[in-house]
């Protein structure tokens, strides 16, 4: 039982009903429809009403202008806002009192934290002030690389107060790729910690960050926030204490006049080329489809508790646990552990002890909750459940069922949300209770949102119950704008495969109610438990063993991750033992890329299918990876067939 008692909020409002009724908000099937009419009608006249519910400090002369072939796409021009005034400030009259963020610690023996909006505010003013005195200004960039405490949060919403352009890296990338995403956005300052918690196990946090800055000459400062304990070493003249920092900052910080198309911040996401890129977001558009997805897919009511368990180093966790939720002045949560620590119950006692209603996660994590006794669910109540939410990768028939039945206990709509770092919001996705639930299906796209099925050659599919290239044929406001750095990376990656359209990457099947079932990745991409790998990323970073001549990467599929890495790897000769170099590979991958990019089957082989003018063909090791070796396909343009015969005898392959 958990030790500490906790209280839900303490202020409730009779003002939400007035507001929900002013706010667009979708309850019915007939309301998707209307809302959904009207976007497609009038796309511009759909947004510019949206816009309205926000606190903007200057107006927009024009909601859109946009052009997929550069691509460019301007939502808001000319307007002026500042997202943390609507995320916090235009809270403060009516919610000041109440709970914005509720963190529960990794060791449920320790006390959780909770932050009204009024206090809230007052950390992110203060450390807002904190990154003005170590020189940070707007435009400037700044990288978090930290664990899942409040501070991380903090930091977040304190970069956007101020302007900054934050860069959030998920703590478990290693020193080099860190160093990587640092010096590719140039940032001036870094945030992070001492160490994490993660289940029983304890992690320098600080130490990764020492050894990136070693090929980093753009960052001046570094702030660490205690975490762990630990004393690590602080580089005089570049280091200094959160703590010591934020005990003497203003708690007045007046928000950063922002253009709507200012960047607010970049992520990092893997493509099907080597280098992860950064993908950018600005002020404007972000903010208000963010704000409304979040209301609308989890049919967000004033009092709710809302959970999302992803991390805020991830887009998910930046769209619908910091910004989306905050936008709405709802009660969000911050969760620094694991599904599984102390035991398998942990989620579902956490719901119970919060009253949380709505709960999103990854069907990797319900997977790994499988496969322990049911009796870690059916012990715990959960009836404060209202909508269940899946993000991060197809979901399985075995899992949905398994989600809906035990923990939605068949009344609470399971929302499947397919999204991407590009998008920003959820873009096809069932809404609340509003719009029909089928197994395995993500639904109908929002309101906004106008998916095409194209076929090879780029002719859109008007039948229903077909399969093709999912893409998007108009703006939305919260899309990318660019890669950081390399806007031509971006017309490449997205906007040139269909002319015309926004190229999502994924397939995706439509049935004959207009549903969308996303397939999964028709490009390079290898979606690891919910984590996305670019082939070649990991290529390169096997490559990086001296003793390695070439790989070859691809994805099958596995039980719990959805998907597993599997790599076949050419070595030089010289006779070593092969578990001290499949070893010694997974070591040297741990170090480029970080644990979570470990191959899980390494295969050395003599060769790898080429074609005559030297291509890889993965289609084939992807059969051979998933023990399909009946049905080959062609392979008559093979340089050497013979290969493939080696590589099949050696194969170990999924049952
Ligand atoms: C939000 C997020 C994006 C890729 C995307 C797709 C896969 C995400 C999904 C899904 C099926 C869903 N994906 N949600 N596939 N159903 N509900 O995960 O962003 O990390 O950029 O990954 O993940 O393949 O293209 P990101």
């Amino acid at each position: 039982m958990a030790k500490f008692t906790f209280v839900k909020n303490n202020q409730t409002t009779n003002l939400h009903t007035l507001k929900e009724q002013q706010m667009k908000t979708i309850r019915t099937f007939e309301d998707y429809r209307e809302a959904y009419d009207h976007s497609t009608r009038d796309p511009e006249g759909f947004w510019e009403e949206i816009a309205q519910e926000y606190q903007w400090q200057q107006p927009w002369d024009k909601v859109l202008d946009w052009n997929f072939d550069e691509p460019s796409i301007k939502w808001y021009s000319g307007a002026k806002l500042n997202i943390t005034e609507n995320m916090l400030d235009r809270h403060l009259k009516e919610r000041g009192n109440k709970l914005a963020l509720i963190w529960e610690p990794n060791d449920p023996k320790e006390k959780f934290v909770r932050l009204t909006y009024k206090e809230l505010h007052e950390q992110v003013c203060r450390f807002a002030n904190v990154l003005k005195k170590n020189g940070v200004s707007k435009g400037d960039r700044v990288c978090i690389y930290m664990p899942m405490i409040p501070e991380l949060a903090v930091a977040v919403i304190a970069c956007a107060r101020i302007g900054a352009v934050h860069s959030v890296v998920f703590a478990g990338f290693s020193a080099h790729a860190l160093a990587d995403r640092i010096n590719d956005a140039q940032c001036k300052l870094v945030i992070t910690s001492d160490g994490l918690f993660r289940g029983a196990k304890e992690i320098p946090v600080k130490r990764v960050v020492d050894e990136a800055l070693e090929s980093c000459e753009c960052v001046e400062r570094v702030i660490v926030k205690e975490r762990v304990g630990w004393l690590p070493n602080m580089v005089e003249d570049r280091d200094v204490w959160w703590d010591d920092e934020i005990k003497e900052a203003d708690r007045d910080c007046p928000p950063e006049p922002m253009d709507a198309e200012d960047m607010l911040f970049i992520l990092y996401t893997s493509g099907s080329t080597g280098k992860p890129k950064g993908v950018v977001h600005t002020c404007g558009g972000y903010m208000v489809y963010t704000g409304y997805t979040f209301r609308n897919v989890f049919d967000y009511r004033e009092s709710d508790i809302y959970w999302c368990t992803a991390d805020i180093g991830w887009i998910t966790g930046h769209s619908y646990i910091v910004y989306g939720p905050l936008l709405n002045g709802a009660t969000t949560m911050m969760f620094e552990g694991v599904p599984t620590w102390p035991d398998p119950g942990r989620f579902w006692q956490v719901v119970d002890k919060y009253g949380v209603n709505q709960f999103y996660t990854a069907p990797t994590a319900i997977r790994s909750l499988m496969a322990h006794k049911i009796d870690h669910v059916l012990s715990y109540s959960l009836d404060s459940l209202r909508v269940i939410g899946s993000v991060g990768e197809p979901i399985n028939a075995e899992a949905w069922n398994w989600y809906h039945i035990h923990v939605g206990k068949e009344r609470c709509p399971l929302v499947d949300t397919w999204w991407q770092t590009e998008t920003g919001g959820v873009m096809i996705s069932g809404i609340g209770n509003a719009t029909p639930l089928k197994p395995t299906f993500a639904g109908y796209p929002m309101p906004g949102v106008q998916p095409v099925l194209l076929d090879g050659d780029g002719n859109e599919i008007q039948e229903d119950d077909v399969e093709g290239y999912l893409a998007i044929k108009h703006p939305w406001p919260s899309m990318l704008r660019t890669t950081y750095g390399d806007h031509e990376r971006c017309q490449k990656t997205y906007f040139s495969a269909f002319k015309g359209y926004y190229f999502t990457g994924d397939g995706a099947r439509r049935d004959k109610d207009g549903m969308y079932r996303i397939i999964g990745r028709v490009d390079d991409v290898i979606n690891v438990s919910g984590h996305r790998f670019g082939t070649a990323e990991i290529e390169n970073a096997i490559n990086q063993n001296e003793k390695v001549v070439e790989s070859a990467v691809v994805g099958y599929p596995h039980p719990i991750k959805g998907q597993g890495i599997y790599a076949y790897v050419i070595c030089q000769d010289g006779g070593a033992d092969e578990e001290i170099l499949k070893a010694e590979i997974t070591e040297t991958v741990v170090e480029e890329i970080g644990k979570i990019a470990r191959p899980e089957k390494i295969q050395f082989v003599r060769g790898l299918p080429k074609t005559r003018s030297g291509k890889i063909m993965r289609r084939i090791l992807r059969k051979v990876a998933e023990g399909e070796i009946s049905n080959l396909g062609d392979t008559s343009t093979l340089l050497d067939p013979k290969v493939v015969e080696e590589i099949i005898s050696g194969a170990d392959h999924v049952e």
